[in-house]
């Protein structure tokens, strides 16, 4: 009965939705075994039996009070030292050293920080260190190591909208648009980037430390991508050292050609975007910084890039694409920040994908938005709007159930010096038309950002001019319980997404979207995600199989021409 239950419970959680599985487990069973992520940092909304966070004083701020496994990485590296015996014995406190990540300020950052919105912005880092602490015991049970976890195709029945479960990618075969079909595949992944690994090294104590090595987690991610196959890859967290020495050249080998924008200051990682040579070729490339010298509020290092890509062998010979990649802030405290980055890469993307018709083309803007499902920077996304009067900036991404701090985000967010419209679009384009009449200036193109442009008020109103829908729907229907892209020993969320402009018809998307696109995109399927509860069946991540402490999202789509 146990082996039986064992084998039914790794069955992946559509199976389980489909009732040919054995469980029913209740949440007791759920946090008792299953669970170490103790309910503190992660949003807790639609866990029932999540208990809420224990305020724990910060504590030690220095490397030599701790065990070898939570010193910097390079000198427990070689460390007889074994983490499996810490785990054993005891049950402690880890002392909160990290936070040299965003919580502790490298020194440039903090020079930047000295003008007048300076001591606030390094004062609300410095409190996330006084966030709680776990008290992590995960089993470190072997065989829990070895499993690797199963997920599942998912595709969209073009008729009725309802989701069909195959063993194996199968594209619906049945479809009436097949002369102008273009199917193409894109995956958005977290990879985590070793540097940040070693600084967070507290996310991770529920992993055996060799799994933690880059050189044993590539090989790993490397292979994970190559199974998947996808025709366009958004990666996130590529540190930079990574990236040259070993991720693009492997990558080149599988047939991409890779694009990639380090993030600015001292972290050495960022955003790549990787597509196949067979499929796509590169208009153009188009790197976006959210640092701004001249704006305090801008004084975080995150990155975006937008490609706009052709699709090869397409019957219309100026089709395009437009593929968005970008991992923002973390700080749970700045949504004023957050939306700011997310407003700029906006910003970007729609002075990129506007076609010579005045529409726009199809968008895939992909990335890990460090915020959770309907939480307002999400609704912004998916809606187009938001009226962000009198909202908190902790509330912004929802990763706090109860962020400590109400401060509310002034009006405007963002100084009129940034040149971005409330309606997410660069005013500048609109100033140098005025500016320079004879200038030869695509008229179409223009018209478009300058629609958006006339209809703004100076309000605490948000827009933007993309209608956007997600691949994944972040709860399982018939549970109610979430997706999880992320999940480590203090969290485990959606905060990944691939966001698509969905072309009229198409039955994934919600009602509505679409209608002012030339064609855009059909969502044919995606690679199903996972509950918590599946991935502590596996030890969490990383693991054994899959080494990041996120999962890949993989989507098929079909481009539709109008
Ligand atoms: O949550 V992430 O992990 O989407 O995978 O994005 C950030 C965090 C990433 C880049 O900044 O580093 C992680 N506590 C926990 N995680 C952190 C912290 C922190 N204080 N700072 C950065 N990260």
């Amino acid at each position: 009965m146990l082996n039986n239950c064992l084998r039914h419970s790794m069955l992946p959680h559509h199976v389980q939705r489909l009732g040919r599985g054995c469980i029913s487990w209740n949440g007791s069973q759920i946090l008792g075994w299953n669970s170490p992520v103790s309910n503190f940092m992660r949003w807790a909304g639609h866990y029932p039996w999540a208990s809420f966070p224990l305020p724990v004083p910060a504590s030690f701020s220095t490397n030599w009070r701790l065990p070898p496994f939570f010193r910097p990485w390079r000198q427990f590296q070689n460390s007889s030292w074994q983490l499996g015996n810490l785990m054993q014995s005891s049950c402690f406190r880890l002392p909160n050293t990290s936070m040299k990540s965003e919580g502790e300020e490298p020194l440039t950052k903090k020079r930047r920080l000295s003008g007048k919105h300076g001591t606030s912005a390094s004062q609300e880092e410095t409190n996330i260190s006084s966030q709680k602490e776990a008290c992590p015991a995960p089993e470190q049970n072997d065989e829990k190591q070895s499993r690797a976890v199963e997920r599942h195709w998912e595709y969209f029945c073009q008729h009725s909208g309802t989701v069909k479960i195959f063993e194996n990618k199968k594209t619906d075969q049945s479809s009436t648009e097949s002369e102008a079909k273009f199917d193409f595949t894109v995956m958005s992944y977290n990879i985590l980037s070793q540097n940040l690994l070693e600084d967070n090294s507290h996310l991770y104590n529920h992993c055996k430390q060799q799994l933690l090595i880059w050189t044993y987690r590539f090989p790993n991610i490397l292979q994970e991508i190559k199974e998947l196959d996808a025709d366009v890859l958004c990666l996130q967290e590529v540190q930079e050292d990574h990236y040259r020495g070993e991720i693009k050249s492997s990558l080149e080998s599988l047939g991409y050609h890779c694009e990639y924008k380090m993030r600015t200051g001292r972290k050495p990682d960022g955003c790549a975007i990787c597509f196949k040579t067979s499929k796509f070729s590169l208009i153009s490339s188009n790197p976006v910084e959210f640092f701004r010298r001249d704006i305090p509020l801008l004084d975080r290092d995150n990155v975006g890039l937008v490609l706009l890509l052709r699709p090869l062998f397409h019957s219309k010979a100026n089709a395009a694409i437009c593929i968005a990649n970008t991992h923002l802030l973390y700080n749970p405290r700045r949504g004023d920040i957050k939306l700011t980055q997310l407003a700029m890469l906006l910003a970007e993307i729609a002075s990129v994908a506007p076609q010579n018709d005045g529409t726009f083309c199809p968008i895939i803007i992909c990335g890990d938005f460090n915020s959770v499902p309907d939480s307002p920077l999400y609704k912004f996304i998916k809606e187009g709007k938001l009226n962000y009067e009198g909202l908190a900036i902790g509330k912004v991404s929802g990763q706090e159930e109860s962020p400590r701090g109400q401060r509310i985000l002034s009006i405007p967010i963002w100084p009129k010096k940034l040149g971005i419209s409330q309606n997410c679009v660069y005013e500048i384009k609109q100033q140098q038309k005025e500016e320079s009449p004879g200038l030869k200036l695509d008229e179409a193109k223009l018209e478009t950002q300058e629609a958006v442009v006339a209809s703004e008020k100076l309000s605490s109103k948000l827009q933007h001019h993309f209608k956007l829908s997600s691949v994944y729907s972040h709860y399982f229907p018939e549970t109610g319980i979430p997706e999880v892209t992320t999940c480590h020993s203090r969290s485990a969320v959606t905060v990944d997404y691939i966001f698509y402009s969905a072309a009229n018809g198409d039955t994934a998307a919600q009602p509505g979207t679409g209608d002012s696109f030339h064609g855009g995109l059909k969502l044919l399927g995606r690679l199903g995600l996972l509950t918590e509860k599946d991935l502590w069946t596996v030890n969490g991540l990383p693991n054994e199989k899959n080494s990041s402490d996120h999962l890949p999202l993989v989507a098929e789509f079909r481009l539709i021409e109008r």
